[in-house]
């Protein structure tokens, strides 16, 4: 090796270990990670990792349920103006109508999958971890099988980063995606399952007896110096030639527990509200709120969109389409008929939600009645904004029968401000907030 060095012609060793690379006998690992002799730490065990993924297996449960439920709750079945998801087929089988009891239902169901999300990053990390030399195992396939198993851990792996990654990406507001956000962690939120389903029918039984093989009680009280490897085995994690160790089992433990728990305190106020909306740090909505009635967040401003004076001025106008023609009202004529109130929630696609505010408008159902269709089976609701993909959605038969069901022009007593929808908004208990369109200008009821 010294003098292969000491030769100093760097073509000449290249070519030296080529030669001797092609020498090695068949089914040598290539140098590296690939090598059983390059992972050394010696809290690798099937105890750790069986530890991480029954938190996994929890957690990625209600995240898919959740997810499933979050999407259900665009009434995509409505058709193509809620949902451009192409080609979704059978995947799209447990669609039904999205409840509007309790207005809460979906300020939950969103908080807890992008709180829940967000907090599993670290025992992701730590369970990718404490299983990586496995990701590396050489050769790539001993038998079909194991190579079945291995391209399960494919989808597994990469399902898991890019559902994390996009979904991350979409609460901080950092639209890079070469398409559809709704679409990409729709589509690779199954391609994720089916590794996920795959790998826990393969491994349930192993991490059971993974469990089973060590009590919490006693790795909680084996401090570093005491910290020991398990004894290699072929499948498992073990490192073949464990270095001493440098971090105890409940070392690693603690290091995830609290990097999840640290990213709860700084998320989980921009879903609970209240006072502790102030904790959420690493949201990027709501910090810096305005005061007064309409201080509360603001997804899109008026500006932002490009809603103009003249859009929103005396010369706009709500126009009401049914089998009575179309009826046309200034916000004057509006605000001459009997008010409604109600007070609900704005809950985002993104996990952060307001507290309930007090809205007062017209019942959806009443504007319905005068447009001439008292139980109408949809509403397409339209916006002064133009081309904005919010700007045009469809709302069910429940969701405008329900008393709660507005078209606001006042919240917490005063006019809507311009960027929460003046001169009048939609809003709609258990609705996902993009569905609340903001500057209505079309209401079309339809059978
Ligand atoms: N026309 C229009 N309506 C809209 C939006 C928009 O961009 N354009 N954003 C939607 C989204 S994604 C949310 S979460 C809510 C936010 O309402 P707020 O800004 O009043 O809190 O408005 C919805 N209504
Ligand atoms: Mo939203």
């Amino acid at each position: 090796m010294a003098g292969e060095q000491s030769d100093g012609d760097p073509w000449r060793s290249a070519g030296r270990r080529l030669r001797r690379r092609a020498a090695q006998p068949a089914g040598t690992a290539p140098p590296g990670p690939f090598r059983p002799g390059f992972w050394r730490s010696p809290i690798r065990s099937p105890w750790l990792t069986a530890v991480f993924g029954l938190v996994l297996l929890l957690g990625i449960t209600v995240l898919f349920v959740t997810g499933l439920l979050s999407y259900a709750a665009y009434n995509p079945g409505l058709g193509a103006v809620n949902d451009q998801t192409p080609d979704k087929g059978i995947l799209g089988f447990y669609l039904f109508t999205w409840p509007t009891h309790p207005s809460w239902l979906y300020r939950l169901n969103q908080g807890v999958h992008v709180t829940l999300g967000v907090v599993l990053v670290p025992v992701v990390l730590a369970k990718l971890w404490s299983v990586i030399p496995k990701l590396f195992e050489w050769p790539p396939a001993r038998s079909p099988a194991h190579a079945v198993e291995r391209l399960s851990l494919l989808l597994l792996v990469g399902g898991v980063v890019f559902e994390f990654a996009t979904g991350i990406l979409n609460i901080q507001l950092h639209y890079i995606f070469p398409g559809s956000f709704y679409t990409l962690h729709f589509y690779g939120a199954w391609v994720f399952i089916a590794g996920f389903v795959v790998h826990v029918v393969l491994r349930l039984a192993r991490m059971w007896r993974a469990l089973r093989s060590r009590r919490l009680g006693e790795v909680l009280r084996t401090d570093t110096a005491h910290t020991r490897a398990e004894p290699s085995d072929e499948a498992g994690p073990v490192a073949a030639s464990p270095r001493a160790a440098t971090m105890s089992r409940r070392g690693a433990l603690a290091l995830t527990g609290a990097g999840s728990l640290a990213l709860l305190v700084v998320t989980a106020g921009q879903s609970i509200g209240g006072v502790w909306r102030r904790t959420a740090l690493l949201a990027p909505h709501g910090q810096s709120l305005a005061s007064g009635p309409n201080g509360f967040q603001v997804n899109k401003t008026a500006a932002s969109v490009g809603i103009t004076a003249d859009d929103i001025g005396p010369a706009w106008r709500l126009r009401l389409h049914g089998p009575a023609g179309t009826l046309t009202f200034t916000r004057e004529q509006l605000l001459a008929m009997p008010q409604d109130a109600a007070a609900l929630p704005i809950a985002c696609v993104e996990g952060w939600s307001t507290d309930d505010q007090h809205w007062s408008g017209l019942r959806l159902a009443a504007l319905a009645a005068l447009a001439g269709l008292p139980h109408p089976g949809s509403v397409l609701v339209e916006s002064v904004e133009r081309g904005g993909s919010f700007s045009t959605v469809l709302l069910a038969g429940n969701q405008i029968s329900n008393p709660l069901s507005l078209l606001a022009l006042h919240v917490n007593g005063a006019d809507l401000s311009p960027d929460h929808g003046y001169p009048a908004r939609v809003i709609v208990p258990a609705n996902p907030g993009v569905n609340n369109t903001k500057w209505v200008r079309d209401l079309t009821f339809r059978a």
